[in-house]
């Protein structure tokens, strides 16, 4: 029990404790002024209490904040939480806005693409009668479809731009590294057993593995067959004479470590390619796949991404050496090359009757004929009274077209341009002399700048010049075609990569058989696509049935393929 005297003393300890708290608490107030104020001074009793009251509001607003700072701390997540997604609201909106565009740029394209592949149908059935009606009702309709893609145009051209831009950036570092003793590489032979097209497409995809894998691509030219006469003892520099080296820092292939290739395994310094053909495992870079990186993008601007990213690659490969590039400009002169023009290649000699079937020049002149004809129609709705010339490149390794064939043509007011001399360079006993070597890459060339072509898609030769054309309308200010996916006509296949992986169209209607010889599918079937007959029909194989035949080629959409690109994983500025 407590005494009165112990709680008394207890009382007077709480009391001096509570000054010796006052003074401790207050100290810090009180000390500025000591020499004014003296603590046990009466007089300022009531100031301190003022002062420890105004300390004491201060401490509860003190308080309060801190209430409020723990409260925001607390609410720190959330509101990180909040400003994230705040972002991705507005990723969203952009995301939403490049898929709206990608969606209008894709209906854009296949509607005009669908126009065509109606004409296909109808000018196989109908005759030449009806047919001419339907065609000013079909070149019509693609000039206001020209209209509505003038909309976006010069953003489109921009972004385009930027993206080949970029790509090429990647390459040069890539084809440049800062050491090149230590830097990874992939080395590619020029040796593979097969002509000049289909040589540069092997070098093609030793390049586009080389991005995929983020590896220096080294080009081992010893043994490539094309002007081996030209070449002294003991020199690699027979690409040389036709194209710039891929590097200007980095041709050496040795490396502390070396395999053939097994994947890309990162331990090895050195992995040399094989063929494509031969290619195990197989990666899923391969064509027709496209950087997921850029895929996007790409899928929104271009209607074949896989060729303008090809195109790309091609175009770096086949920069020519300087006497190349003095021998393009002074056949081009010599020539006298102008556009608005036509390319026509007619591939004949070994072609026919072993990779493809015999095409007169009527054929391909059929195509040249609709393709002024519809220029005409444009120019009538622009109100442009003067009538382009029919120009026609004509690139072929058979010189009798130019005796014989072309004459038909000529008497109807088209013009051909060409020499007669590059095809007889071109026949088999002269195919690998030097000559030969400069008019094929001439040909190629010039056909990558005509403004269409015609031509059959089963020569690598017409392929390459497609796969540069794409490459073109970037760098000048005048409003060219940018989009060059559909400035052709293949009197036979659809484009392919040699060695491609499969190539898929996904249905968007279904299909019921109407005559012999079709398949029937669902929508969201895989078709794989093996080529268009061109007559509103294509062919392919149902992968979910295994039923192989024909479709009309509308109720189908491209599905494409991406795969990762080592060399483009950074953000992209
Ligand atoms: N100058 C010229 N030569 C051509 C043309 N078309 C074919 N050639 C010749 O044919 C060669 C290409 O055919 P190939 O050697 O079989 O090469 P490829 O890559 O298999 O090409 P394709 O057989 O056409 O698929 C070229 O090197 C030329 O010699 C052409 O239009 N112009
Ligand atoms: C084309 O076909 C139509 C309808 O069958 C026919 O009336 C017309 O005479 C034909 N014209 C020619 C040139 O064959
Ligand atoms: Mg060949």
């Amino acid at each position: 029990m407590f005494g009165a005297a112990n709680a008394g003393r207890i009382l007077i300890a709480v009391v001096l404790l509570w000054l010796l708290l006052i003074l401790f608490i207050g100290g810090p107030l009180l000390r500025r002024n000591d020499s004014e104020y003296n603590v046990i001074n009466g007089e300022n009793a009531e100031l301190i209490l003022a002062r420890l009251s105004r300390a004491s509001s201060e401490l509860g607003a003190l308080k309060a904040q801190n209430e409020e700072l723990r409260n925001l701390l607390q609410n720190y997540i959330p509101i990180e939480a909040q400003i994230k997604k705040a972002t991705n609201v507005l990723n969203e909106d952009s995301q939403q806005s490049i898929e709206a565009l990608q969606t209008f740029e894709a209906s854009r394209r296949r509607l005009a693409f669908n126009i065509n592949e109606l004409w296909h149908h109808l000018r196989t059935r109908l005759n030449s009668s009806q047919m001419s009606a339907i065609n000013e009702h079909r070149n019509n309709l693609l000039f206001e479809i020209e209209q509505i893609s003038d909309r976006d145009y010069e953003w489109r051209k921009s972004e385009l731009r930027k993206l080949a831009n970029y790509l090429n950036r990647k390459i040069n570092e890539l084809q440049n590294p800062k050491d090149c003793k230590t830097a990874q590489k992939l080395v590619c032979q020029l040796n593979k057993g097969c002509g000049f097209g289909c040589q540069l497409h092997h070098v093609a995809y030793c390049f586009l593995s080389a991005l995929a894998t983020q590896r220096t691509l080294i080009l081992d030219s010893h043994s490539w067959r094309y002007a081996s006469q030209r070449v002294r003892k003991a020199t690699n520099s027979r690409w040389d004479l036709v194209f710039q080296p891929l590097s200007d820092t980095c041709l050496d292939d040795s490396g502390s470590t070396r395999s053939h290739w097994r994947g890309n395994d990162r331990h090895v310094q050195v992995i040399e390619l094989p063929i494509i053909d031969s290619l195990r495992p197989r990666p899923p870079f391969l064509p027709l796949a496209i950087p997921e990186q850029l895929s996007t993008k790409l899928q929104t601007l271009h209607g074949d991404p896989f060729v303008w990213f090809i195109g790309q690659i091609v175009r770096y490969i086949m920069r020519p050496s300087k006497e190349m590039q003095a021998y393009l400009e002074k056949s081009k002169t010599k020539l006298n090359f102008k556009t608005p023009i036509v390319g026509v290649h007619v591939r004949r000699t070994d072609k026919v009757g072993t990779e493809a079937s015999f095409h007169s020049l009527s054929e391909y002149m059929y195509f040249v004929e609709d393709y002024y004809n519809r220029i005409d129609l444009f120019n009538e709705r622009l109100q442009k009274q003067e009538k382009v010339e029919r120009l026609v490149y004509l690139a072929t390794d058979e010189p009798s077209i130019w005796t014989k064939e072309v004459k038909k043509y000529q008497n109807l007011g088209y013009k051909f341009i060409g020499d007669s001399g590059i095809a007889k360079t071109a026949s088999l006993g002269n195919r690998y002399n030097f000559d030969s070597l400069k008019n094929i890459i001439l040909d190629i060339w010039l056909l990558s700048e005509c403004d269409h072509l015609v031509c059959t898609f089963s020569s690598q030769v017409c392929r390459l010049a497609y796969e540069l054309m794409q490459t073109r309308g970037l760098d000048t200010k005048a409003k060219t075609k940018i989009d060059w996916s559909d400035a052709f006509n293949s009197l036979d296949d659809i484009y392919y990569f040699g060695g491609q992986s499969e190539h898929n169209q996904i249905a968007v209607l279904s299909h019921k058989v109407r005559e012999k010889d079709e398949i029937n599918f669902k929508v969201g079937d895989i078709i794989g696509i093996a080529g268009n007959h061109w007559n509103g029909y294509s062919k392919g194989l149902n992968r979910r049935t295994l039923e192989s035949g024909l479709y009309p080629g509308f109720k189908t959409i491209e599905q494409v393929k991406t795969a990762f690109f080592k060399v483009f994983d950074e953000p992209e500025k």
